[in-house]
């Protein structure tokens, strides 16, 4: 038996048959994915439905809204802190790592299975655990908290700091803890994956960019989840316990004097973007691999600048460590600080234009086939800058003075952290539907659903850099009365009707999703020509991937249009001499 051999016979196990086992509390990486991936979608629809609330109400303040009824300004901060929440942590840190990563990873390496199959089940039941606690928050006495999905101390650390502070607070602060404990082990089941499961040939340097994107994130995911769970510990400490991290002495609550002294606010802050400021590129990062894998894939090219690719990567997750600070230039830091985590924010800007410059490199004079999720790569790319140019601006702490806590900011995180990566997760969901489903999504659904999702995108976040610059306070719900705001109320009207039109959108891609999986065209082996592991196998794959035989890699991810091979394309595993690209 070779080496990989006993590797894989490790790491294999037999298919399950009862229905629990297969499809409940699932081993097999495939099915952890798609439940990853089912749990993202069902928080996908809540967080849009709470935005819906936030604009209808913006606009039509006095409306009655299904659920909620009327908003008090109290409602708008709890919609706000649980849109917000539900977004990042189980929409943007779910699907595209843990789903996605979960169910090609493997596959794409040539193993088996992940190295931990009951560490991968534990984490996904830990996450939907801590998807439960939060939801519940909605229900309790006081509601869901409005502290928003930043946390911030004091308001977070005094129960009697407003409606939601109590017990809604407790359970946010609980389930983040929860999430926190399952994506640490689902990044060392990614790690220990990427670094011992590899088939024979799969050097470094030969693996998909989608592997290096996940294997960076959950490096990331490590060092930065440990230090939210840290710190949402000591604010539970803080509320229950009566310690004082976070709370400074003499502050009175409703003429109350708060019983704490010595804390301080601004360590909270410190914790939170330590881990903040990373998790905007653990949403991301995956995205960047997708949109890498799936350009170079429908140009029929390699990809432009691999070595380059995979630098740009490391050196982003790198400088995510050290650029927290930029988003506490009001918090009276130094000047000399503020100046340091501005330029280390610019020095940001070069690994990201050296990716842009390579996916537009990549395209350049490419065969290029437009299908559905060649659109959405190129979506991403075109969001990342959109949302990218305005990152430099609000980098620098005079700016930032003025900008922050504006629609500008609204605007930019959600072009380039939010919607940015929902891109990348609709790409990969047509790109490896097939595989995932062994049938095809319909093309012209697709199609439909990528132009009023990529018109609407822009119809709704462009228009905020100018509510920004205009001065619109951002987390702020009452409108009206307000005399500098009531000029840029025609333009809010026509962000939330474009809202209105962008989430009905969606249910395009719902019908497709669905009907595809039971009614689409059978999917063959490759549909689209693409030359990575997933490809070789069945779609679906057999359960333990690769049908009892052991791949053996002897070409890069992205040989396209190489000279000398009979097809435009050269699989990973080939036997065929070619001339290599990298
Ligand atoms: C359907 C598209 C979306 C719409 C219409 C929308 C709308 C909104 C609105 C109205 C706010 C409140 C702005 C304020 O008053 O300051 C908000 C905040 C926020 N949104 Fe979205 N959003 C969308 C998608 C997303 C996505 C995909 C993410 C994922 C990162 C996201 C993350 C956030 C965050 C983190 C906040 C800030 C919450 C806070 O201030 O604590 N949103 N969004
Ligand atoms: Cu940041």
């Amino acid at each position: 038996m070779s080496e990989a051999h006993a590797e894989a016979a490790v790491h294999a196990h037999a298919a399950p048959t009862g229905f629990i086992r297969k499809y409940i509390f699932s081993l097999d990486h495939k099915v952890i994915g798609i439940q990853y991936y089912f749990l993202a979608l069902v928080a996908v629809f809540v967080g849009m439905f709470l935005s819906l609330l936030m604009r209808i109400h913006l606009v039509w303040p006095t409306a009655h809204l299904p659920l909620v009824g009327e908003i008090k300004p109290e409602t708008y901060l709890t919609l706000l802190t649980m849109h917000g929440t539900i977004m990042v942590f189980f929409v943007l840190t779910t699907a595209p790592q843990s789903g996605f990563g979960n169910y090609v990873l493997p596959i794409q390496i040539g193993a088996p299975d992940m190295a931990f199959p009951v560490l991968n089940m534990l984490s996904f039941w830990t996450t939907f655990l801590s998807f439960v606690i939060m939801l519940a928050a909605f229900f309790v006495e006081g509601g869901a908290p409005l502290h928003g999905w930043t946390g911030y101390a004091p308001l977070s650390a005094i129960p009697s700091a407003g409606p939601g502070q109590t017990l809604g607070a407790d359970l946010w602060i609980i389930s983040i803890a929860v999430f926190c404990a399952a994506s640490l082990m689902g990044a060392l089941n990614f790690i220990t994956t990427t670094l011992d499961l590899r088939a024979r040939g799969m050097s470094l340097m030969r693996l998909p960019l989608t592997c290096w994107s996940w294997f960076i994130t959950a490096i990331l995911g490590l060092l930065a989840f440990g230090v939210l769970a840290a710190a949402g510990i000591l604010l539970l400490l803080d509320r229950n316990v009566g310690t004082s991290f976070f709370v400074p002495g003499g502050l009175v609550m409703t003429g109350i004097p708060v019983k704490h002294q010595g804390g301080s606010p601004l360590l909270w802050q410190h914790l939170f973007w330590f881990f903040g400021h990373p998790e905007v590129y653990i949403a991301i990062l995956p995205g960047m691999g997708v949109a890498s894998q799936i350009l170079s894939t429908f140009s029929r090219k390699p990809i432009f600048g691999y070595r380059a690719m995979v630098y740009a990567m490391l050196s982003i997750g790198l400088l995510g460590f050290v650029v927290w600070g930029h988003h506490m230039f009001m918090s009276g830091m130094s000047p000399y600080s503020a100046f340091a985590f501005s330029v280390m924010t610019m020095a940001i800007g070069v690994p990201s234009a050296i990716k842009t410059f390579n996916w537009l490199g990549t395209i350049w004079r490419g065969r290029v086939r437009f299908y559905t999720p060649m659109l959405f790569a190129i979506g991403f790319v075109s969001l990342f800058v959109s949302g990218g140019l305005s990152g430099p601006f609000l980098a620098q702490p005079q700016l930032d003075i003025n900008l922050h806590d504006t629609y500008f900011v609204v605007a930019h995180f959600h072009l380039i952290m939010g919607v940015a990566a929902i891109f990348g997760i609709f790409a990969g969901t047509y790109y490896w539907f097939p595989k995932m489903f062994g049938r095809m999504m319909n093309e012209r659904l697709g199609q439909a659903h990528f132009w009023l999702t990529f018109i609407g995108t822009y119809a709704i976040f462009m228009p905020m850099h100018y509510l920004g610059i205009a001065g619109h306070p951002r987390r702020y719900s009452q409108l009206t009365e307000i005399k500098f705001l009531e000029p840029l109320m025609s333009l809010q009207e026509f962000i939330t009707i474009a809202a209105l039109i962008t989430i009905g959108a969606q249910i395009i891609f719902v019908i497709n999703l669905f009907w595809s999986m039971f009614k689409g065209p059978k999917a063959s082996v490759n549909p689209w020509e693409a030359t990575t592991l997933e490809w070789t196998v069945p779609s679906p794959p057999p359960h333990d991937n690769f049908g009892g035989r052991v791949p053996v890699v002897r070409h890069g991810p992205y040989e396209y249009a190489v000279p000398g091979a009979t097809r435009d394309f050269v699989m990973q595993d080939e036997e065929q001499p070619v001339q290599m690209h990298s």
